[in-house]
């Protein structure tokens, strides 16, 4: 099987797993984990920031963040096909008890202008709106690099009304490889980012939510509040370790072969797909003209696609997504291709 469904499937390397058994540990609620806490300390360092902390999951982070930002009833603005508004179970909601206000977004981002008309001014009506989230990359626009100057303004605009900052970088040094712009640049513009280890960088598990030192120790709580505090978790902290030294650069292999398959893509007719829109990882296809041609629908594409090896995931009505990483060469991507081509019935 060609898994192209999400770089969640990268499986950890050899390195990795032999630092997981030789892994020193401790209790890291009781903060004696010294993996943990180096792990901890390396976020903090690559993203300029004071502190880090250690989470189960990019979902986990997220939510940690709205719940250390903000408090019931508050009003937080996403741009409306975010992760943490779209797929994380509506639990800004049940957990943090806040609103959202979902805003449409062009390639991820929300007109600046758009925004500062929905920050809520001084009435006895409204709620008071206390976060902006921003994600970059931004996995339902395609992967696409939120440009530095972009978050540049929105930070101006969010000191005006003092108004917080949480960045979803699920997969930030995606960004950092495909613009060249440091994650410290990225992060300065915010005022908490979380990142995963899971995604693109190859650990089996894990992501850290970097702030403040005082923004951090809040968020500590929050996390021992959803049974997030890990014991000795020097083991899974230890090929996270190797996820932010050494697995970075690479992930311009995994661009450069999303580009190769987009480009592959969009010469077959009964599919659409723009390569130019492909900044880093993530490809979403049109498979519109084939539902028309065939009278079938998206699923069935997937199906068909896996019956001959090829794994991708739906990503709502007739668009696919295809998502490269370490575990897929590009001999692999060209396989892929293939199969891509058979089944939308040729050039
Ligand atoms: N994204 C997953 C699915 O949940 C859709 C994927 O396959 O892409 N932020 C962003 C931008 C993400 O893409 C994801 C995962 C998360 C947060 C959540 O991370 P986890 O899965 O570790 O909770």
């Amino acid at each position: 099987m060609i898994d192209l469904r999400s770089d969640t499937v990268t499986k950890p390397i050899e390195e990795m797993r032999k630092a997981m058994y030789e892994a020193e540990v401790g209790d890291d609620v009781y903060g004696e984990d010294p993996t943990v806490l180096k792990l901890e300390a390396t976020a903090a360092e690559m993203l300029g920031k004071e502190a880090a902390l250690f989470v189960t999951s990019g979902t986990q982070g997220n939510q940690v963040a709205v719940l250390t930002h903000t408090r019931p009833g508050e009003e937080v603005l996403v741009e409306d096909n975010a992760h943490i508004f779209f797929y994380e179970v509506g639990a800004m909601a049940a957990l943090a008890g806040v609103q959202t206000r979902p805003l449409p977004g062009v390639r991820g981002m929300v007109p600046v202008h758009r925004m500062e008309q929905a920050i809520r001014g001084e009435d006895i009506h409204f709620p008071p709106t206390r976060l902006i989230c921003l994600e970059n990359t931004h996995n339902r626009a395609g992967g696409a690099v939120i440009p530095l100057d972009y978050m540049q303004e929105v930070r101006h605009l969010a000191n005006r009304y003092g108004v917080s900052i949480h960045l979803d970088g699920a997969r930030l040094f995606n960004a950092v490889v495909a613009s060249g712009v440091s994650a410290k640049e990225y992060a300065s513009t915010v005022d908490s980012v979380q990142i995963c280890l899971s995604k693109g960088l190859g650990a089996p598990v894990g992501s850290l939510l970097v702030g403040t030192k005082d923004f951090i120790l809040r968020a500590r709580k929050w996390r021992k509040a959803l049974g997030g505090g890990m014991r000795q978790a020097g083991v899974i902290a230890a090929p996270g370790l190797i996820a932010l030294t050494k697995m970075v650069d690479r992930l311009a292999e995994d661009h450069a072969n999303a580009k190769k398959l987009a480009s592959g893509i969009a010469n077959i007719s009964a599919l659409d797909v723009n390569p130019d829109m492909v900044d880093t990882n993530i490809i979403i296809v049109d498979v519109k003209s084939w539902e028309e041609a065939t009278g079938r629908l998206a699923n069935d594409f997937l199906l068909r696609l896996k019956e001959k090896g090829v794994l991708a995931t739906s990503f709502g009505g007739s668009l696919i997504r295809f998502v490269t990483h370490l575990n897929v060469s590009s001999v692999q991507i060209d396989e892929a291709l293939q199969v891509v081509q058979e089944v939308a019935g040729g050039r």
